[in-house]
């Protein structure tokens, strides 16, 4: 008999999220997609005891960060649209089906974006907003320098977005930790690739820790900046 073709792949990433994985794993759409795995660091926690009772597979990832994560992701799935999703509260699991639909239509790479209207971010609540403000500079400066579009993308940071394995492949992304997606979103608009959005609503981390420490994080993006300046002058990477 031969085996379903493998359409969908959802990857769940997890560094020590128990809480967020009890929380939430009942209310992932597991039906909407054809396969599914988590791609854990080195949990101590008890997420790896937790999603294996669940029968959900593990891939155990060697090295640390989300950038090696993705890459790891896009080795191992057997689908040709991989959705990633972060159990840590933020985003909301109704927006896999959706995220996956949309890239159905025929783009390239769809983004949950948190500044979209219909949208929300966890600190829109808030007077001060650092980590928005941030993170709507470095997309401005991303737009400015690499969209010829037409149309700008509002959110090219957030990890949690639906990608064609091609595409993912044929950005041959180098970042290794939290500015992979930022390096996702930079190399759509250089290759000109097609992209949209959805609009999400962010919510708050459910427990453990942030591994996104803000001050190193930003200087990531920084660095980020300059490495895709300096590739897209030499015309390759
Ligand atoms: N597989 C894997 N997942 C990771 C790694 N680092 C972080 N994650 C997961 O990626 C998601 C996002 O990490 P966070 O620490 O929440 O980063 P953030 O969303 O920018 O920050 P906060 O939500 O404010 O805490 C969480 O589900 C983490 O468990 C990693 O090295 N490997
Ligand atoms: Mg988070």
């Amino acid at each position: 008999m031969r085996k379903k073709k493998v359409k969908t792949t959802l990857v769940i990433l997890t560094r020590n999220e128990i809480e967020g994985m009890r929380a939430l794993v009942g209310r992932i759409p597991f039906e909407a997609v054809d396969e599914h795995f988590v791609v854990d660091y080195k949990s101590d926690d008890g997420t790896i005891d937790f999603v294996k009772k669940r029968g959900i597979r593990i891939v155990p990832q060697e090295n640390p960060g989300r950038g090696e994560a993705f890459r790891l992701s896009a080795s191992v799935a057997r689908g040709d649209l991989l959705v990633f999703f972060s159990p840590d509260g933020n985003e909301d699991p109704a927006d896999i089906p959706r995220l996956l639909s949309k890239l159905a239509e025929g783009y390239d790479m769809v983004i949950a974006s948190r500044f979209l209207p219909g949208s929300r971010n966890e600190e829109d609540s808030k007077l001060f907003r650092p980590r928005a403000w941030a993170n709507k500079a470095f997309t401005l400066v991303a737009n400015i320098l690499w969209n010829r579009s037409g149309r700008s993308i509002s959110d090219t940071i957030n990890g949690y977005r639906a990608i064609r394995k091609a595409a993912f492949e044929r950005m041959r992304l180098s970042a290794t930790g939290y500015a992979v997606e930022y390096q996702m979103s930079i190399r759509a608009m250089r290759l000109g690739m097609k992209v949209s959005e959805i609009p999400t609503i962010e919510g708050e981390r459910i427990g453990g820790e942030s591994k996104a420490k803000s001050i190193p994080t930003g200087l990531r993006f920084v660095a980020l900046i300059l490495s895709e300046i300096w590739v897209s002058i030499r015309g390759s990477y």
